[in-house]
């Protein structure tokens, strides 16, 4: 912990000369955009690496490949719990508050925009082009979940990033390398150095944290015009952002700590001190996978989860346990059928709760996953995606909120998983 007893103010520090220098001065955010970028790629280039030593060291320490079983079942377990209770937090308060009928920017059974709306809240560029490309059904998003598991290309899917299939490869060799006995030792070994050298590594990239992340919260705040250009857009949008947040909240500081203090047999502040550094990443980055590196390190180094569990925990977590984005969806799609007038009945609102809760999971560890994954929970409920383009202009901030959520979702997992799994000790 002594490396981020200086972090930890750094980062904040950098945090908030982001927000002073994108807030005022624009410009001069969007200038130093090329160093929280350049954060970012070191990040991810470090993400397949660390996934394949980590999952194949935690399997190797596990012991005993078959004791895989019950630790996937209760990690599979707590993702499927914390996810649905999330959506449910989101469903109910979208519909006590109900900030889609509040004359916001939409008047109620209409889908035209209200005042303050200009063209460049439909935001052109590759998530609208997303957004109206995405045909598939949740069946379809399911499918290639798990049909993604399984590349043509192994090679292909390491250069791409693609997260799921080396996640299911390095499972399946390291369940394999810890039947071979001696033969399989001193590759075990290999994964294992490789796993402490990029450990290192990640030490060394967190150093830089407080220039990155600072720089990437002064580059995205610049982009959307400063405070000038985003408070208005935020107020317009008041309501609905207000019963995200409050969601995100209830669910991060009341649901995760409860389960940290029952199962987890640690004290949530202390917990959440030790996560700090990984939710400030996921804050800045809006992506799970690119924090992944630091999530795990934070895991292991602060908060005692022994690296059997969260090599293989964080690495799934990252992709498909995604509370704060299904919490988001849930809100977002009951939000538009308000603006637009429609109520939606109990038959619809458990559909809600199921496809948003599957899109989640289909949702993938990086920025604005969650929103494109959102136009197949509209499409289940006939719910017309021209609201998307209202909330797109303050989406890049609550995607940073629900990313955050999800990262600390995976960490309380991670450790309430390696507490229930006393072999994983
Ligand atoms: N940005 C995604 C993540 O990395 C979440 C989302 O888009 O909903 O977790």
């Amino acid at each position: 912990m002594h490396q981020h007893r200086f972090l930890l103010p750094g980062i904040l520090g950098g945090i908030v000369s982001g927000i002073l220098l994108g807030g005022f001065l624009p410009e001069a955010g969007q200038g130093v955009s090329f160093v929280g970028d350049l954060f970012i790629r070191v990040l991810t280039m470090l993400v397949v690496p660390l996934i394949i030593a980590a999952m194949i060291t935690g399997i190797s320490r596990l012991g005993d490949v078959r004791r895989l079983g019950p630790l996937g079942t209760r990690t599979l377990l707590y993702y499927l719990s914390t996810t649905a209770i999330a959506v449910t937090i989101g469903i109910v308060l979208v519909l006590i508050i109900e900030p889609g009928t509040s004359g916001g920017i939409l008047q109620p059974g209409t889908t035209e925009p209200g005042n303050g709306l200009t063209e460049q809240h439909h935001a052109a560029g590759t998530i609208e082009e997303k957004i109206r490309s995405e045909d598939r059904t949740i069946t379809d998003l399911l499918k290639e979940v798990i049909s993604g598991m399984v590349p043509t290309n192994l090679f292909r899917a390491m250069a791409n990033n693609d997260i799921l299939p080396v996640i299911a490869f390095s499972l399946l060799l390291g369940g394999v390398l810890t039947t071979l006995g001696t033969q399989g030792k001193p590759v075990l070994d290999f994964f294992s150095g490789l796993n402490e050298a990029l450990m290192k590594i990640i030490h060394l990239v967190m150093l830089t944290s407080p220039v990155g992340i600072g720089a990437l919260v002064a580059g995205r705040l610049g982009e959307a015009g400063g405070f000038s250009g985003f408070l208005p857009e935020l107020l317009n949008l008041a309501g609905y952002a207000a019963t995200v947040i409050a969601g995100l909240m209830l669910h991060s500081l009341v649901v995760l700590p409860l389960l940290l203090k029952l199962f987890g047999r640690i004290s949530p502040l202390r917990f959440a001190a030790g996560t700090t550094p990984a939710l400030l990443t996921a804050f800045s980055t809006a992506s799970s996978s690119a924090s992944l590196p630091v999530t795990i390190e934070c895991a292991e180094e602060n908060n005692g989860v022994s690296p059997k569990t969260a090599g293989f925990v964080l690495p799934m977590g990252a992709t498909i346990n995604m509370d704060g984005t299904a919490l988001y969806e849930a809100v977002a799609v009951i939000f538009i059928a308000q603006m637009n007038g429609i109520a939606l009945g109990g038959a619809e609102l458990g559909i809600v709760f199921l496809t948003a809760t599957l899109a989640a999971i289909g949702a993938a560890g990086i920025p604005e996953a969650g929103l494109v994954t959102m136009v197949l929970v509209l499409k289940a409920v006939n719910l017309p995606l021209e609201g998307i383009s209202l909330i797109l202009a303050i989406d890049w901030f609550l995607d940073r909120c629900r990313t955050t959520v999800n990262v600390w979702g995976d960490s309380v997992g991670a450790r309430i998983i390696d507490k229930l799994t006393p072999d994983s000790n």
